[in-house]
């Protein structure tokens, strides 16, 4: 009699128990979808808006090759949709119209990942096209639109510095103006730049124009990039921002072209028109977003001290009351620690809210780890990833290797303080 109620207790208490650690009702919550603010410096007519149109043409398009894509609300959408209508039609002499001082345009664009029909959102990625006007005169203090240009810079994760490839073509040629414009246009600007605590990178737009500037007729796009980066650095200012970056980031120089090459041409009076019966193919436009994602965190991991990566290591993966759950549960208990939080956080200048510092978390203990022992746990919880969050990784490490394809395509993309030999 005594055995048999022992032995009902004792189902009792492993039921108990069963019900506690498994119950997915004890499950953390998967954490928030984080947002990825994105600021770009350039002057007016630089090609903004233009490469806005076209990069959201090409991330919002799924593709064979990608477990990611982009979307945003239907309204920014069919605006961006008809810039590019327009900008992409040979007949029509136009192009974006010239952003006014008084717009400020927020695009949040949505990064989801999918496989098959299962779809989940990655992180968001905040844009904002504005006039370059405002780079370029004097925008009263205190104004909205100087407070707003200087929130923009604070809260930024990566900046962009937009360099026009048509003054680079002049520049290159060794022509006043273009030499004017790296002097008081790209100057400025880089002097902004310098300031910020994230990471940097440089976007030369309208590459399609970037040619004819006395190299051999059939260079390809890489040499063509490697001229531009030798005449850059040949700048001082430029040279040492680029030094004193490549310590802590991946500094990139991104070409891109909205519409291909063929598309547009110089006429006489140096105004950039379309070419009849021209056709569209828009050259590294999805990259700069992209590359996002993979640099920041990469940035993070490098300014953390070696002694909170390990206990990242320790923490995300041996969490035994997080075990239960995939990767992105487990970084939110482990965020529920507030002494862990801020030690990630401090001193890094650049705002971590929990959502981003959660997907830091499944990033950096997704990627390669050198402790055999914990490698073997990070086998064994790859294995008990929920559906969800192998969708959300793979769309991770998707983003990754489309950067390393960018490295691999253009080596000179990646800048480094003196030029190759
Ligand atoms: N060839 C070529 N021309 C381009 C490209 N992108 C933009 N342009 C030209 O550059 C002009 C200016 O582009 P916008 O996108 O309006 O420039 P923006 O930086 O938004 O300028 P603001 O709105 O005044 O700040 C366009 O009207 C086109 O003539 C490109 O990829 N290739
Ligand atoms: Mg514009």
């Amino acid at each position: 009699m005594i055995i048999l109620v022992l032995l009902i207790l004792l189902l009792v208490v492993a039921f108990v128990l069963y019900k506690v650690f498994h119950s997915p009702s004890k499950l953390p919550p998967e954490p928030a979808v984080p947002t990825i603010n994105v600021f770009a410096l350039g002057c007016s007519g630089t090609g903004k808006t233009v490469l806005l149109a076209s990069m959201f043409r090409s991330l919002a398009t799924p593709a064979q090759n990608r477990s990611f894509y982009f979307e945003t609300t239907l309204q920014n959408a069919t605006y961006l949709n008809d810039t590019f209508e327009r900008v992409a039609d040979p007949r029509s002499p136009e192009w974006a119209a010239s952003t006014l001082p008084s717009q400020f345009r927020e695009f949040i664009f949505t990064c989801v990942g999918r496989r098959g029909d299962l779809k989940r959102e990655l992180m968001r990625v905040r844009y904002i096209d504005y006039s370059g006007e405002l780079l370029e005169r004097e925008v009263e203090q205190g104004r909205p639109q100087a407070d707003r240009l200087d929130g923009e810079l604070r809260d930024a994760h990566v900046l962009l510095v937009m360099i026009d490839g048509e003054q680079l073509v002049s520049l290159m040629r060794g022509e006043a103006e273009g030499q004017r414009y790296l002097d008081f246009t790209v100057h400025p600007m880089m002097q902004m730049a310098s300031k910020a605590a994230c990471p940097i990178h440089f976007v030369v737009t309208k590459w399609d124009l970037v040619r004819e500037y006395g190299e051999p007729s059939e260079v390809g796009d890489d040499d063509r990039l490697y001229d531009v980066v030798v005449q850059l650095l040949s700048n001082h200012y430029f040279k040492s921002l680029v030094s004193y970056r490549s310590e802590e980031q991946t500094v990139r120089l991104i070409p891109v072209s909205a519409v291909g090459k063929g598309f547009a041409k110089l006429d006489a009076q140096h105004r950039v028109v379309k070419r009849p019966g021209g056709r569209i193919h828009p050259l590294y436009v999805e990259y700069p977003i992209i590359a996002v994602l993979p640099d920041v965190f990469k940035y993070v991991e490098h300014q953390i001290s070696s002694a909170v990566k390990r206990k990242i290591e320790k923490d995300v993966w041996s969490n035994a009351r997080s075990r239960a759950g995939d990767v992105f549960q487990r970084a939110v208990v482990v965020l529920q620690n507030n002494e862990f939080r801020s030690a990630i956080v401090n001193g890094l200048g650049i705002p971590m809210a929990d959502p981003l510092l959660a997907l830091f978390l499944a990033w950096f203990s997704n990627s390669d780890t050198k402790d055999e022992a914990l490698a073997q746990k990070v086998m064994e919880a790859d294995r008990r990833q929920s559906l969800s969050a192998a969708v959300r990784l793979a769309a991770l490490e998707d983003l990754e290797r489309a950067v390393a394809r960018l490295e691999g395509a253009l080596p000179s993309s990646v800048l480094a303080a003196r030029p190759r030999t």
